[in-house]
């Protein structure tokens, strides 16, 4: 029998039922997940353990904490994108709780490579000209590496580099022309 959990006994009337002194377990499992943290963002591939441990009040006890993967387990960064990790906890007396975080897995990218040179320079070059725009992933991650919409062209104001609206542009043949150095 759990702590909680009603007694049947037989008295003199016949069957009855009495709650235990301890009372019900109300109280729902309190859950800290620690790792992945709400908002943090993890590079292709990086191994990052779970970090997460749950308690309870009420008198029931702790029944069950689980993750997505295990305490300790590494988490999913196989893939770029938006992601969540949630881990549910229940006590003996029925109660469920439960938390959730977002993360983010986004490609080791650590600027662009020459004869771009990364802000604050400003590059300037002639009209006209093609420019590479090579830069390295940490491996062959294909083509599909832009985000939709991505690349598009902007207008800034070249004493500040503060944008200033938006040009005509095709940002295909932009993707198209966008050379990639692979490691
Ligand atoms: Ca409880």
């Amino acid at each position: 029998m759990g702590i909680g959990e009603r007694v049947r006994y037989r008295n003199g009337d016949g069957i009855s039922d009495i709650q235990p002194d301890w009372g019900p377990d109300t109280t729902k499992p309190e859950i800290t997940l620690t790792t992945p943290a709400e908002g943090a963002t993890y590079t292709l591939n990086e191994s990052v353990t779970a970090d997460y441990e749950c308690a309870d009040e009420g008198g029931s006890g702790l029944k069950s904490c689980e993750g997505d993967v295990a305490d300790g387990a590494l988490i999913d960064t196989g893939s770029v994108g938006s992601k969540t990790f949630a881990v549910t906890a229940t006590d003996n007396g029925g109660n469920t709780s439960s938390v959730s975080h977002t993360y983010s897995v986004i490609y080791d990218f650590n600027g662009f490579l020459s004869p771009v040179d990364n802000p604050p320079t400003l590059n300037l070059v002639k009209a006209g000209s093609v420019i590479p725009v090579n830069f390295s992933l940490s491996g062959d991650q294909g083509l599909d590496v832009f985000a939709d919409g991505y690349p598009t062209p902007q207008k800034i104001a070249c004493d500040t580099g503060v944008p200033a609206g938006s040009c005509r542009g095709d940002p295909k043949r932009q993707r198209e022309q966008s050379h990639l150095r692979r490691e």
